[in-house]
């Protein structure tokens, strides 16, 4: 057996709810391995101090306002335009909602241009407002809509684009806007990923009509559930504003069909308090990442994100990409041994969202159509990430990735 880490007694989780694993302590020593009580998944949510989040609690329970635009929500608003570099934020119950009413605001009809190379909440959006999908490949470097490939799909009834910032790697928002501009259409990012990247000085979430941020549990700032719509005017605000308050702009006004998509003062209160921690958070993702790719990087048939100098990323995934051969798909091997020993990473996005039976029928859905999306998602594996991961975790993983592609 080779110093990696093994699995040496499995109690199954049906059984036991929980898995015992011998996992190697560090790179210093591969021979020298410890008993663990847990497995270590993709993502695990950084949280506060419990003790400084009581008085928040304590606040709540005083003033009785627990819901409907509180203290929290207005003061977490505020905070975020200010951390985050953007003029207007309207706060939600979760990042698809969000996503909902981004489209709905705009008034999108017929057709909308999207990523098969995402979360399925993507695609979900637009065929739960009633909208004809149309997928485009992806570039192969940045895993993005391709403009290419975006202009050859617009049509007549061609209204919108919704590129994914997928990873937070920054689509190619120069291009983009310009097809828009000539084309006369609205961009939508859905920037879930993206929170706290920057193209140069300038927040990634400034560019298009619309960005919508999502705060859920597996994401880098975590309200446990939540999500945002950045917007760049007032009115624009407004109007969201109404519609995730079932489109109340008064007490005896409705102007449209809203829905109820507030966040409510306990997600709020969190969030005001994680925006404390979340340059600590970034500065481990980072060097955890670094970590990653000096280990990995000269491996054969593996292959990582290239990174842009002009790019402040946030670190939120780390996405390998391993080459299969023609009978074998080697990215399942890595997958699975990675498993058997307890470190579960995931194939994020892998079926493309374009594989499910809501949308596979679609012409553009073809895997013809949708070449690059097709070998990336065969390819992919995102490995553990966040703040509280160990090295010698990465170190355990990257042995037995080496191991398995020897
Ligand atoms: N657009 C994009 C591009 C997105 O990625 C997402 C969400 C959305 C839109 C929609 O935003 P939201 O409506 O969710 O705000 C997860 C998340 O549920 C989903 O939010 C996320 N994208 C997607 C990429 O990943 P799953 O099914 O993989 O999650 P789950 O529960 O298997 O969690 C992954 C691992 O994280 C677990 O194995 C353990 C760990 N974990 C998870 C949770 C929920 C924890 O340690 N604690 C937790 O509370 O979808």
């Amino acid at each position: 057996m080779k110093n990696t880490a093994i699995l040496a007694k499995s109690n199954s989780l049906r059984d036991s709810k929980r898995i015992t694993l011998t996992k190697v302590t560090a790179s210093r020593d591969l021979s020298k391995s410890e008993a663990v009580e847990k497995p270590v998944y993709v993502t695990q949510p950084a949280l506060p101090p419990l003790d400084e989040f009581m008085p928040y609690l304590e606040q709540i329970w005083t003033s009785r306002k627990v819901t409907n635009i509180g203290q929290y929500h207005q003061e977490l608003e505020s905070a975020l335009c200010q951390f985050l570099g953007v003029k207007y934020i309207s706060l939600f119950a979760n990042g698809t909602i969000a996503l909902l009413i981004a489209l709905q605001v705009l008034r999108i009809q017929g057709e909308v241009i999207t990523t098969p190379y995402s979360f399925v909440a993507t695609t979900h959006a637009i065929q739960w407002n009633g909208l004809k999908p149309v997928f485009a490949d992806i570039d192969p470097d940045t895993l993005t809509l391709d403009p290419v490939k975006i202009e050859a799909a617009i049509t007549p009834q061609t209204t919108a684009i919704l590129p994914v910032h997928v990873y937070g790697m920054t689509c190619n928002v120069e291009q983009i806007n310009y097809l828009a501009d000539i084309y006369g259409l609205k961009v939508i990012y859905d920037a879930a990923h993206a929170f706290g990247v920057k193209k140069g000085s300038q927040s990634v979430l400034n560019f298009g009509d619309l960005s919508v941020l999502s705060f859920h549990g597996t994401k880098i700032f975590t309200t446990f559930e939540g999500g945002a719509i950045v917007s760049q005017d007032a009115t624009m605000k407004k109007r969201i504003d109404f519609l995730k308050n079932f489109g109340f702009a008064d007490e005896v006004t409705v102007v449209g069909p809203g829905i109820n998509g507030k966040m409510n003062e306990f997600q709020a209160a969190l969030g005001l308090l994680q925006l404390r921690y979340f340059p600590e958070h970034i500065a481990k993702r980072k060097a955890l990442s670094q970590h990653y790719r000096a280990q990995l990087g000269a491996i054969q048939n593996l292959r990582m994100l290239p990174e842009s100098p002009d790019t402040m990323y946030n670190y939120a995934y780390f996405p390998i990409f391993v080459k299969n051969s023609k009978d074998i798909s080697r990215r399942d091997m890595v997958y699975e041994r990675l498993k058997q020993s307890g470190y579960f990473g995931r194939r994020y996005f892998y079926p493309l969202i374009s594989h499910f039976p809501a949308y596979r029928g679609q012409p553009s859905a073809a895997p013809e159509n949708l070449p690059v999306a097709e070998r990336i998602s065969s390819e992919v594996i995102c490995l553990p990430l966040y703040p509280d991961l160990l090295v010698s975790e990465v170190n355990a993983i990257c042995e037995i990735i080496k191991e398995v592609l020897a």
